[in-house]
């Protein structure tokens, strides 16, 4: 597809769209237009591929057999685990625990450093703007624990009351949990200096990554977090994977998560002794096929090149904004100074999900809803929005054939 109007192109998007075949499928009679890459990316045939040629060619349960098979897997497997760190800037491959994705590695912390570290009358800092995986394994563990959970206020734009968040800190915080990206809003949240603030409070941090890690550089050591959660499928790679990592310091003194195979070192019906990190966090036989198809995804962003990714997502989203804003009605939710490329919008009078379904109509996929994040709806008095989400196969053509089918929508609901 070429770009209707003169802005120079800094990725060749033709190119990038013809290697993801589902784009060229029809939905409705129409040609897909994809729009809903913060719920899930689209994945180019090399993933595809991948997971396919394991399935094909060397399948094998890993770090358990020595034949040949096996000790191909095994290697993939763990290929992928340099990749992850390398992706994150880690420090060492130990620190990087395979998960089933974000929601797992919050529980995986939730569960282990939680119940070891949360006392009655301890404080858990989250934010309003929380997915519903980063509040509710809190909210178990406070109900538990008898602990608080406190919640950092949103202003009107979308952004985080610093000043809020500097006196909400004390003595008593324990834990700050907080998205680097709001995927119902798309606000870049300033961790790094939320971060500081925290340690030097004496708490430590876990960073919601499930957004940010498609679109952000993230260097875990620079950014100096305790816990860092994201999901393969947001990346450009298959559902079922995701990485929590955790310094090692920590990881070494958590308790266990589940038990079974792969996570002990030597079992008698007296003891159990654990293995080391990783798979201390790692029981049973994991999602192989998926995990050595992620590198393939993270080996696709890192030659795409993450600068030119976000160049051109922030271009659309510029385009995408100015556009959304000429229509007559429509109220753009969250307006943070930093974003990413996702626009969330209500229009007066009509409800998100009729939009949702008449663009659906037209072989246009947006996601409406609550986006998981109720209490941040409730925060703006509404029950959702329409929210158009760009990954770095989309294009202004696409932008505009949103913005005249919502003119179509309005049309026909109003
Ligand atoms: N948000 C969305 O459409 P999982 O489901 O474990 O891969 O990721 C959970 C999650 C956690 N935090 C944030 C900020 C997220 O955006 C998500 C997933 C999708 O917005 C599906 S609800």
């Amino acid at each position: 597809m070429k770009a209707p109007n003169s802005i120079p192109e800094v990725l060749d998007v033709a190119s990038i769209r013809n290697q993801f075949p589902i784009l060229n499928r029809r939905v409705k009679e129409k040609p897909l237009v994809y729009l809903d890459n913060a719920a899930t990316s689209q994945k180019p045939q090399s993933v595809i591929d991948a997971i396919s040629d394991y399935y094909t060619n060397y399948n094998a349960n890993i770090h358990r057999g020595i034949h040949t098979l096996a000790e191909e897997a095994t290697l993939a497997y763990e290929a992928t685990r340099h990749a992850a760190q390398e992706f994150i800037g880690a420090a060492s491959p130990e620190e990087i625990i395979f998960t089933r994705g974000t929601t797992e590695g919050i529980n995986l912390v939730a569960y282990t450093w939680g119940r070891q570290h949360i006392i009655p009358g301890d404080e858990i800092l989250i934010s309003a703007m929380e997915h519903h995986s980063n509040i509710v394994p809190w909210q178990i563990l406070c109900e538990e624990k008898d602990a608080v959970l406190k919640i950092i206020p949103v202003n009107d734009h979308g952004e985080l009351s610093m000043e809020a968040y500097m006196e909400l800190l004390n003595e008593r915080t324990k834990l700050v949990s907080i998205v680097q990206v709001s995927n119902a809003l798309g606000t870049v949240n300033p961790v790094k200096e939320m971060i500081n603030a925290a340690h030097k409070a004496g708490a430590r941090v876990l960073v919601d990554g499930a957004q940010s890690a498609v679109h952000l550089d993230i260097d875990v050591q620079d950014l100096d977090c305790d816990f860092f959660a994201f999901s393969a499928h947001k990346v450009y790679g298959p559902t079922g994977i995701g990485v929590l990592y955790g310094k090692k310091e920590l990881l070494d003194s958590m308790p266990v998560f589940q038990g079974g195979g792969e996570m002990i070192k030597e079992v008698t019906f007296e003891k159990t002794t654990y293995n080391d990190l990783p798979y201390k966090y790692e029981a049973g036989t994991p999602n192989i096929a998926d995990t050595i198809a992620f590198k393939t995804a993270l080996d696709f962003v890192k030659e795409t090149g993450k600068a030119a990714i976000r160049e051109h997502e922030n271009n659309l989203l510029d385009y995408a904004t100015a556009q959304l804003q000429q229509i007559p009605g429509l109220r753009i939710i969250g307006e943070a100074k930093e974003k990413v490329s996702l626009v969330s919008f209500v229009i007066k009078d009509i409800h998100p999900q009729d939009i949702g379904i008449i663009l659906d109509n037209m072989g246009i996929a947006v996601r409406t809803g609550h986006h998981c994040t109720q209490p941040l709806m409730k925060r703006f008095g509404i029950p959702g929005t329409v929210r158009a989400s760009f990954a770095l196969y989309n294009t202004r053509e696409e932008i505009d054939i949103l913005i005249n089918g919502l003119q179509k929508a309005i049309k026909m609901l109003s």
